[in-house]
């Protein structure tokens, strides 16, 4: 059954691979299992047959059948519990890695993503520039807590796991700001998963998409 997921049509990320559709690009990738890429336009991303798949008229949507998912974390969770090789066998190990994606949506994500709006939408408002040190030390301390947990270790329990793959998606997003940087051996884990021949796949896959558009007009 071909499993076809969503992707912006012109990503604003210019083909950084910063849109959410790259993660699930990844876990494909990582499980070896064949995908096709659907683009979806902003306008189209607000139609009905798009808001069919996902309410909120986002991307991404995950179809398999006559499966329709979307949401990162239920997709990257999906297809982690139907092949091997992003969840452990162990039952504990498995629930900590589980416990590892939800950090990085509900904890991790939520200060990243209102540093990025108070940047990039908000950059030019008068009130920014005070609330600015405060965005950013939120940022700092969620990524102090990790730092320390991380410690000296690769992966943030063991093996790589679907864990990793969403907190390491996560922080890809702050690589442009310098503040990773301030975590050495976040900024390794970044580039440790970055390094993976899947990662690679994935990144090549959405910005060949993104060049094509360009190219094609
Ligand atoms: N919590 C959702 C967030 C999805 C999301 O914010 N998608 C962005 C692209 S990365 C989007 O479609 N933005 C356009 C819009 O909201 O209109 C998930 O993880 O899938």
């Amino acid at each position: 059954m071909t499993i076809i997921i969503t992707a912006f049509e012109r990503s604003p990320d210019g083909g950084k691979g910063l849109a959410r559709d790259t993660r699930v690009h990844w876990t494909l990738e990582e499980v070896g299992q064949p995908y096709e890429v659907r683009l979806v336009s902003f306008r189209a991303m607000k139609e009905p047959a798009h808001l069919a798949l996902h309410l909120f008229g986002q991307i991404p949507t995950y179809e398999e059948g006559d499966l329709a998912l979307f949401e990162t974390g239920a997709i990257v969770f999906h297809i982690a519990e139907r092949h091997a090789g992003l969840l452990p066998d162990d039952a504990n190990a498995r629930a900590r890695a589980i416990t590892w994606m939800f950090a990085a949506l509900n904890t991790v994500e939520p200060p990243i993503l209102e540093l990025a709006t108070a940047r990039l939408l908000n950059g030019d408002k008068s009130w920014n520039k005070e609330r600015m040190p405060l965005v950013e030390d939120r940022v700092r301390n969620r990524l102090k807590q990790l730092s320390a947990r991380l410690g000296d270790a690769d992966w943030l329990d063991g093996v790589f796991s679907a864990g990793d793959l969403m907190m390491a998606s996560m922080l890809l997003g702050l690589k442009s700001s310098g503040i990773l940087d301030e975590y050495p051996n976040l900024a390794a884990y970044v580039t440790r998963g970055e390094a993976r021949p899947a990662y690679k796949r994935a990144f090549d896959a959405q910005l060949a998409v993104y060049a094509g558009k360009q190219a094609t007009g």
